[in-house]
C-alpha cells in the first residue's frame, strides 16, 4: 500500500502548482492524472483554433518571477499548442514529473474514520492512501456528449472538440457539420471555414461575441515584464481576476447616450472580455443589459451581409454576459462565405443522425463526411461526481449534491474531511481568470495544511452550519444578478436531468480572496479542526 501525505487528482495548471507548493514544504505528494501527459484542459482541447480567451500575460503563473521573465508568449491570446508547451515546460523546469502518475484515472475515494485517511482507488489498480486529497479536477473537464438518436449509424467521422485526436484530423475539402456555437464551436468554425469543402453549422442558441483583436505580443509582453508584480496584484484584487480597467460607471445614470456608446466603442476597440467591465450595472439591471446587448447586436449586423442570416446569428433570448461571452476573430464573417450554411435548431431541431449525416425535424437532410461536436461540458460538478466519493459513514458526495453542489467557500464539503477542491463550485472560478483563482486556492489549501501540521492536527472539515450559510450566500448573490436567467452551464442547464442551480460565486475574485484569507487568519472559522 502506497501511503502519502497528499494525493492530488489532476495534472493541469492547478495540480502542477499544488504539487510544486506542497513538495517544497516537505509534504509527500503524488499527483494522479488520467491523460498521457500534463496539461489538463490544454492537453485534451486541441481542436483547430483552440485558444485561450484571457490574455497570455494574465493567463500564466505568477508564482515564479524568473518564469514570468523567461517565457515568451508570442500572441496576445495564446493558442493551445503554446499553452501546452508552457505547461510542459513548467513540469520539467520544476522537476514535477517524478511525482506524477499519468494514464491513470481516479475512480473512487473512501474516507476511513479510524485511520483518518482516504483510500484512493484508481484505474491502475495500485492501492493508495493519503491523509489529504486535493481535487484539481477542473471545471470543464467532463465533456457533455448528447445522446443523438442514430449517431452510431453515421458512416463518416465524429470528432469531439473536447477530445480532439492527437494526430489531428484532415478536414480539407470535406463536407463538415459543426454542432454547438459556444466558445469551442466559434473557434473551430472560424479556423476550419477556409479549408473545408462545405460547412454546416447547427446552432441551438446564438452567442454574444466580442472581438479578440489578437496579434503579436512583443510590446504587451515587454510592458508586462516591467511590472508583473503590480499587474498581478491588480488582478488578484479585481472582480474577474484580470486587469480590466474597472471603472465603476453606472450605465443607467449616464445622461448622454454618446457617453455610453463612446465607452462601449472604446472597449470594443481594445477587444476581449474587458468589454463587459465598463458598467457595473450590466448584470444587475435589465435595461442596462439590454443597451449593451443591442450595441453588440448592431455589430453583428455590420458583419453579416445577409440581414436574414444576421438576425439568426443574433442572440436575443438571454441577457448579455449571463452566459460566458465568446471572444472571436472573424466568426460572423464566416457566414458570408458561399459554402457555409447555418441551421437554426430553434426552428428545426435535430431529429436524428443517419448513415449519411443529420436530419432535422422538418425532414431536411444534411449529408456530411464529418460531424464535429462542440457541445460543451458537465461543468463544475461533473468531474467530482464522476468519482465515487464516500465520506464519513460512507455517505456519497453524488447523493449530497443531487440537488446542486453544497460547499463551504467552494473549498470543502461537510462530511468529507480532508478533501479539498481547487476552483470548486461556489467559488468564483469559472467567472474569473482561472489562473488567478487556481493560484489563490492552491495557496489557501497549502496554508491550511501547513497550519494543521504545525499544530499536530490531522483533520479538517467544513462545519454544516457554515456550509449552509455559504450555499445561501452564493445563491442569494446569484439571484441579485441577471445570470440565473440564462439556460447556461453555470446553471447546469446544458445537462439533461441536472439540477438547475447557479453554481459560481458572483461576488468577485477580490472580495472572495479577502473573505477566504480572513477566515484563514481567524483560525479557520467555520471549519472544524481536530
Ligand atoms: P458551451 O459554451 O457549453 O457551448 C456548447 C454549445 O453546444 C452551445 O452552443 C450549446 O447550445 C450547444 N449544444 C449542447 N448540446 C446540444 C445539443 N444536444 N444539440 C444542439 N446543440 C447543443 O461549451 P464550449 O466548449 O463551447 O465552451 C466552454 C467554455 O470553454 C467556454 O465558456 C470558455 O470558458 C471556454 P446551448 O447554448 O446550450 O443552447
Amino acid at each position: 500500500m502506497a501511503d502519502h501525505d497528499v494525493i492530488v487528482i489532476g495534472a493541469g495548471f492547478a495540480g502542477l502548482y499544488q504539487l510544486h507548493r506542497l513538495r517544497a514544504l516537505g509534504f509527500d505528494t503524488r499527483v494522479i492524472e488520467a491523460g498521457a501527459d500534463v496539461g489538463g484542459t490544454w492537453y485534451w482541447n486541441r481542436y483547430p483554433g483552440a485558444r485561450c480567451d484571457i490574455e497570455s500575460v494574465e493567463y500564466s503563473y505568477s508564482f515564479d518571477a524568473d518564469l514570468e521573465q523567461e517565457w515568451d508568449w508570442s500572441e496576445r491570446y495564446a493558442a493551445q499548442p503554446e499553452i501546452l508547451s508552457y505547461v510542459r515546460h513548467v513540469a520539467d523546469r520544476f522537476d514535477l514529473r517524478e511525482d506524477i502518475v499519468l494514464n491513470t484515472r481516479v475512480e473512487s475515494l473512501d474516507w476511513d474514520d479510524a485511520t483518518q485517511r482516504w483510500t484512493v482507488t484508481a484505474s491502475d489498480g495500485t492501492p493508495r492512501t493519503a491523509r489529504y486529497v486535493i481535487a484539481a479536477t477542473g471545471c470543464l473537464s467532463v465533456p457533455s456528449r448528447p445522446d443523438f438518436e442514430g449517431l452510431a449509424d453515421f458512416a463518416g467521422e465524429v470528432l469531439w472538440t473536447s477530445s480532439w485526436p492527437h494526430e489531428g484530423a484532415d478536414l480539407a475539402g470535406k463536407r463538415v457539420a459543426v454542432i454547438g456555437t459556444g466558445s469551442s464551436g466559434l473557434q473551430t468554425i472560424t479556423a476550419i471555414a477556409p479549408l473545408v469543402g462545405s460547412l454546416t453549422v447547427f446552432q441551438r442558441t446564438p452567442s454574444y461575441a466580442v472581438p479578440a483583436h489578437n496579434g503579436p505580443n512583443a510590446d504587451r509582453l515587454a510592458a508586462a515584464r516591467t511590472r508583473y508584480p503590480e499587474r498581478r496584484e491588480v488582478s488578484r484584487a479585481s472582480s474577474k481576476g484580470f486587469d480590466c480597467d474597472e471603472e465603476a460607471r453606472v450605465l443607467l445614470i449616464e445622461t448622454e447616450a454618446e457617453a455610453v456608446v463612446g465607452e462601449l466603442d472604446r472597449r470594443w476597440d481594445i477587444g476581449g472580455l474587458c468589454f463587459g467591465s465598463g458598467f457595473s450595472d450590466l448584470l444587475k439591471d435589465a435595461d442596462a443589459n439590454e443597451a449593451v446587448a443591442e450595441y453588440v447586436r448592431a455589430r453583428i449586423r455590420e458583419k453579416v451581409k445577409s440581414p436574414e442570416l444576421a438576425e439568426r446569428l443574433t442572440p436575443r433570448t438571454y441577457p448579455i454576459a449571463s452566459k460566458r461571452m465568446c471572444v472571436d476573430t472573424g466568426y460572423f464573417e464566416v457566414f458570408n462565405q458561399d459554402n457555409v450554411t447555418l441551421v437554426d435548431l430553434a426552428e428545426r431541431p435535430i431529429a436524428r443522425m443517419t448513415g449519411r449525416g443529420i436530419v432535422t425535424e422538418d425532414g431536411a437532410a444534411y449529408d456530411v463526411d464529418v460531424i464535429v461536436m462542440a457541445t460543451g461540458f458537465d461543468a463544475m460538478t461533473g468531474a467530482l461526481n464522476a468519482i465515487d466519493i464516500r465520506g464519513t459513514d460512507g455517505h456519497s458526495l453524488r447523493d449530497k449534491w443531487a440537488h446542486g453542489p453544497r460547499t463551504y467557500l467552494g473549498l470543502m464539503s461537510a462530511g468529507f474531511p480532508n478533501l479539498f477542491t481547487v476552483t470548486g463550485p461556489q467559488s468564483p472560478s469559472v467567472l474569473s481568470n482561472m489562473m488567478t483563482s487556481i493560484e489563490h486556492h492552491v495557496d489557501w489549501i497549502t496554508r491550511a495544511l501547513t497550519h494543521l501540521r504545525e499544530r499536530g492536527l490531522r483533520r479538517m472539515e467544513a462545519d454544516p452550519d457554515a456550509e449552509d450559510n455559504w450555499v445561501h450566500t452564493t445563491n442569494d448573490l446569484g439571484d441579485l444578478t441577471l445570470m440565473p436567467q440564462a439556460a447556461s452551464w453555470y446553471m447546469g442547464a446544458n445537462i439533461p436531468g441536472k439540477q438547475r442551480v447557479f453554481m459560481p460565486f458572483v461576488g468577485g475574485v477580490g472580495l472572495y480572496r479577502d473573505l477566504t484569507n480572513g477566515i484563514a487568519v481567524s483560525h479557520y472559522h467555520g471549519f472544524e479542526l481536530s
